[in-house]
Order: structure tokens, then sequence, then C-alpha cells
């Protein structure tokens, strides 16, 4: 295996999408079109970031490899799920997502609905599915995943983010709405290879709470730059469209020197959590990597 953690990201994504492969019904079953929109919304050419995090933070906690699987691959069809949604015509209305017509343009926006209703209690079904975790702790993970994307985490963050355009919002309600719509599921995907890593002391799970929340705010801060920054061949999907729909978004209301700044803030906190923990190289390149990526 190779010593850096870049080295090790065609391994780890590999292993999460043979899991997504297994879990994910045929396009030949019935209902083939169904099946067929739910593997195009995950195989599609996502980054796999939050797999990533299930597994960088199960090396710096000594978790196998194999229980991470089913964690990572739960978050990521949830995640395609949001996606699917996110592009909607009542949502962002977007027919670009990774340089492919979206789910709703590719096949039809009844099927897309579809496809996301479905990609959710799958996600929960594999989360069922440990092999050696006892009920108490897998029930911990259930909770842990459904909070992140309810009305406390990732759906109650897009509610705030639609009502909030063309508003001008303060930088707390900004922080807020980040911490909810991208930070949630960013922050579930390290915090569940907490759960179910043994023995770790109190002060470690803090700092990995503390490390994710930092870098979840900072991902879509990044995110924002790249709509503002980017161009659509490479960011893959359309690049002004937060503009176009006068989303609250931290450079349209603080600049992007601000962005940026705030982004490099967020960096060196989330870095400083890490600090008491030991094995912690992967996820330090992973945070590096969130506010440095160029799609
Ligand atoms: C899913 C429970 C649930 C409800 C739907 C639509 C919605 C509520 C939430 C959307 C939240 C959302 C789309 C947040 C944006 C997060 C974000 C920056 C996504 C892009 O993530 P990347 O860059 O994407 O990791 P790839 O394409 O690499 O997978």
């Amino acid at each position: 295996m190779p010593a850096d953690f870049e080295g090790r990201i065609d391994h780890y994504t590999g292993r999460v999408s043979k899991k997504l492969d297994a879990v994910l019904p045929e396009s030949e079953v019935e209902p083939c079109r169904l099946h067929e929109a739910m593997r195009y919304s995950v195989f599609n050419g996502g980054k796999r970031v939050r797999p990533l995090l299930v597994y960088a933070t199960g090396e710096c906690l000594g978790v196998p490899e194999s229980k991470l699987d089913a964690p990572a691959a739960a978050i990521e069809l949830i995640h395609a799920f949001s996606l699917v949604h996110d592009d909607l015509p009542a949502m962002d209305d977007d027919d670009l997502r990774r340089g492919k017509p979206t789910v709703h343009r590719q096949f039809d926006e009844a099927t897309a609905i579809l496809a996301a209703d479905a990609l959710q209690p799958l996600a929960f079904s594999v989360l069922t599915d440990l092999d050696g975790v006892p009920a108490d702790r897998n029930v911990r993970l259930v909770k842990l995943l459904a909070n992140a994307c309810g009305s406390i985490g990732m759906t109650g963050g897009q509610s705030i983010d639609l009502r909030a355009e063309g508003r001008v919002l303060d930088v707390e309600e900004l922080e807020l709405m980040y911490a909810l719509k991208t930070g949630a599921l960013l922050h579930a995907s390290i915090m569940s290879a907490g759960l179910l890593a043994e023995g770790i002391p109190a002060d470690q799970i803090a700092a990995l709470d503390g490390f994710s929340r930092a870098i979840g705010v900072a991902f879509q801060i990044r995110d924002d730059l790249l709509d503002v920054e980017g161009h659509t061949d490479v960011i893959g999907k359309p690049a002004g469209s937060d503009e176009g729909l006068r989303k609250a978004t931290y450079p349209a209301l603080f600049g992007i020197e601000a962005s940026r700044k705030r982004c490099d803030e967020l960096l060196a906190e989330g870095l400083q959590h890490l600090e008491v923990l030991d094995g912690v190289g992967s996820l330090a390149w992973l945070a590096r990597y969130i506010v440095e990526r160029g799609n």
C-alpha cells in the first residue's frame, strides 16, 4: 500500500465503489429505469470526499477498513440523494452535474425524485448491515446519519439556503447554513468512524468533532469560490450559477479575498484540533485538499 494518502485514494475509492455496486440493484432488475437512474447518480464521477474522510478517520483511530465500507457507502448514497434533489427545478434547477446531464435531465423529473427517494432508505439499509458491531453502537450510527441528513442537518441547511436567496445574511447566519447544508454530512463521515473505534478518549472525539466542523464550513466556502472563479468544463456544473440564483454565499456577501482568508483560518483551526491525535496525516491531507481543490 502506498505510504502517502494521495497514493491510497484509488484503493479507498475502489473499495467504496465496489460496496456501492454490490448494494445498488442492477439496472436490468425491475423497475429498470429507476435502478438505472440510481446508478447514474452514484457512478457519474463524484470525488468520494465523504467516504475518503471515513477511511482517513478510520486510519487515524485504527478501525479496520472492512468495518468502514458500509458507513462510507451509506454516506455516499445520502450525498448522491441530496445532489439529485438539489439539482431539481424546484431547488437549483441545474442541467449539469459532474460534467454530465443532471438526473432529471438525463431521465425525467419524476424518475429523479423517485431515484433520490430510493437512495435514502438504501443508505440506512446498508448501515444496518455491519459485521462485528454491537447492536447498540450500530443504532447510534444510524441515528448519527439520520440527524445529519434531517431538519437539524442537511435538509434544514438547504431550507435556510432556499429562503436566503436574495437576502443579506450576517456571517453567523451564513456559517450556520453552511454547517448544516454541507458540514453535517462531512461531520457524520468523520464521527461514524469515531463511533466504530474502540476506547477512544473523549478529548480525541472532541478534537475530531472540532476538526470536522471547521472543514465542513471551509468545504462550502471553497465550493462558492469555485462557482465564482472556476470554469464550467472543470467544475462540471455551470459556473456563476449562484449569482444567477441570487444565492447568499460567502463571496457574494463578503468578497473573494475575505472568503479565501476564512477558508485558510478554518483550515488552520481544523489542523489545530488534530494536534491531540496521532496518525492524522491523511485527515490533514484531506483538509488541505478541501480548501485547495479545483473542482
Ligand atoms: C438529502 C436529506 C436530503 C434532503 C435534500 C437538496 C438537499 C436536501 C440538500 C442539499 C445539500 C447540498 C446539495 C449541499 C451542497 C454540498 C456540496 C458542496 C456538494 C458538492 O459536493 P462534492 O464536491 O461533490 O463532494 P461530488 O460531485 O464530488 O460528489
